[in-house]
């Protein structure tokens, strides 16, 4: 009996058993084609019905109840980046989350709420995807405990995308940022991102909406966020591709992560009953010249 059966809405929502046999929604609505696993409450596929998906799904990810999802939007939470004697980003992103809601709204899209179940903090973390023509996900944690808990979290997404090297990030001109490489602090930000090494940097302070410009696909992906001061931009590049187990040593040429969250000195202390949201909203646009 797969847990999520109770919540399949006929023609909109329906309980597969996917990929290492892990429970997920598969989605269709007029707009979106999408996959959601319990697992990480990880939304592993989205796109419109027709054409490239929007996010990046590694071929050689584990979906095993132990590891992380290589690809989609890992939730990241109550850290971020490595921790020692426990999972690096966190735990969020290896527990089964319980799908409590699937809605089916006016207009056709849908909507899923999870919960982490009990996770050894005072907490109540709450995960709200709304799938049709944009991504719109909503993390809230609330402290339900009786003393202040600080944390970090991420939207760790992963964007498909057709030649890195074509491929620029805009949005952050002005904004300072932490090369994770050289440990250097406070860069600031000169124009477009572009690649042509491993690229893994930390903007600080910033709530600016990014776009991820595809000149070979013709499309602009845009992500816009709020309760967010952290974007972090990340490509393994050759090498660090090659040592990950999970990832295709050639896979890095099709991907690149944005992601919004609020990490290091943006990490969120919150007082009994204080609750915070992070939201990000992704959207595509065709763009030719991009
Ligand atoms: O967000 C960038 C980063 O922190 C990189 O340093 C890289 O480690 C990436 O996350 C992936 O982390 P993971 O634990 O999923 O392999």
């Amino acid at each position: 009996m797969n847990p999520l059966e109770r919540h399949d809405i006929p023609g909109s929502v329906t309980a597969v058993s996917a990929k290492g046999g892990l429970p997920a929604l598969r989605v269709e609505t007029p707009d979106c084609s999408a996959l959601v696993y319990q697992h990480g409450a990880h939304v592993a596929l989205w796109g419109p019905r027709e054409g490239p998906p929007v996010l990046f799904m590694s071929e050689a990810s584990d979906f095993s109840p132990d590891k992380p999802i290589r690809g989609g939007v890992p939730l990241i939470f109550p850290w971020f980046g490595p921790r020692d004697g426990a999972p690096g980003h966190g735990t969020a992103r290896i527990t089964a989350w319980d799908l409590t809601e699937s809605l089916l709204l006016p207009g056709g899209d849908v909507r899923l709420r999870f919960t982490l179940p009990e996770h050894g903090d005072s907490t109540s973390v709450v995960f709200v995807v709304t799938l049709g023509a944009t991504l719109r996900m909503e993390l809230i944690v609330s402290n339900t405990g009786g003393s202040p808990f600080t944390f970090e979290n991420c939207l760790h997404t992963y964007f498909q995308i057709a030649d890195i090297h074509q491929t620029e990030v805009r949005g952050l001109r002005g904004v300072s940022y932490t090369d994770q490489l050289l440990s250097l602090t406070r860069i600031e930000e000169h124009g477009a991102i572009r690649f042509t090494a491993e690229t893994d940097r930390v903007y600080q302070n910033t709530t600016a909406t990014t776009e991820i410009a595809d000149p070979v696909l013709g499309r602009l992906i845009r992500v816009r966020k709020s309760g967010s001061l952290s974007t972090v931009v990340w490509n393994p590049w050759i090498d660090k591709a090659a040592r990950m187990p999970d990832f295709g040593d050639d896979e890095y040429l099709r991907m690149l992560c944005v992601e919004s969250g609020n990490i290091r000195e943006h990490a969120i202390t919150l007082a009994p009953g204080e609750s915070s949201t992070l939201e990000v909203e992704i959207s595509v646009s065709p763009n030719p010249g991009s």
